[in-house]
């Protein structure tokens, strides 16, 4: 069977977490409260309005009326933006290029699977948009992870079965949505967090060719 690869794009293909988090931190301090790295983590795979609500709601404890949500949605992308105008090549994290390369050669179709509605611009950043045959991201789903959404329109786009996709993923919400979506998953990252991936590496430099052949195959 033709078999379907697809990509979460932060902390996957890039460290961008670090610029999400000083975006945030920034709207935090401006709101008088802290933003911490650990609290941060909590907003991987998630959607920038679920962020701010987790940030208003359990974090910050601040009252506000809409008209304030909307502008803090907009002020912390502007913010966000700025930081990730400068990226560059050198921000794709060790390995992807060996991996993207060699789905290329061998002619496999190669989706991007991700929350953030920056995916493309980012993606044109580093000179990755020519590997991707399709980007589903937060713009076109109204489901976020752990729901499968996101997926199961890649498999779509790329036109092969959900069953016949292998999904990288850096968060639990995405390992869930690649597994209720009856995809392979494949957990980038700490073992011990993404326990619920079929398979386990810190990192794209654990993977070898030989692993990518054997999903090709079987
Ligand atoms: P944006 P991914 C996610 O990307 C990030 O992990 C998450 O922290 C962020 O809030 C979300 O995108 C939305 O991003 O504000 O750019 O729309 O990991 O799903 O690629
Ligand atoms: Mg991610």
């Amino acid at each position: 069977n033709k078999k379907g690869f697809i990509f979460d794009l932060d902390g996957v293909i890039v460290d961008t977490a670090k610029y999400h988090y000083l975006a945030w931190k920034k709207l935090a301090n401006e709101l008088g409260f802290e933003f911490t790295k650990e609290q941060n983590e909590l907003f991987k795979g998630v959607s920038r309005k679920r962020c701010l609500e987790i940030l208003l709601h359990d974090i910050g404890k601040v009252n506000y009326t809409q008209d304030d949500f909307d502008r803090w949605m907009i002020e912390k992308n502007e913010d966000y933006l700025a930081f990730i105008s400068n990226m560059n090549d050198s921000e794709i994290l060790p390995d992807v290029p060996k991996v993207l390369n060699y789905l290329k050669e061998n002619k496999m179709p190669i989706a991007l699977g991700s929350a953030s509605k920056n995916a493309k611009p980012i993606l044109e950043k580093v000179g990755l948009l020519p590997y991707f045959d399709a980007i589903v991201d937060g713009n076109n789903v109204t489901k976020a992870k752990p729901d499968p959404e996101v997926f199961l329109l890649a498999a779509k786009q790329l036109k092969v079965d959900a069953k016949d996709c292998i999904v990288f993923e850096d968060a639990v919400a995405g390992i869930q949505a690649a597994n209720s979506a009856k995809m392979i998953s494949i957990g980038i990252g700490d073992k011990n967090v993404l326990s619920e991936a079929q398979f386990n590496f810190n990192d794209f430099t654990e993977i070898n060719i030989k692993f990518i052949e054997e999903l090709i195959k079987n």
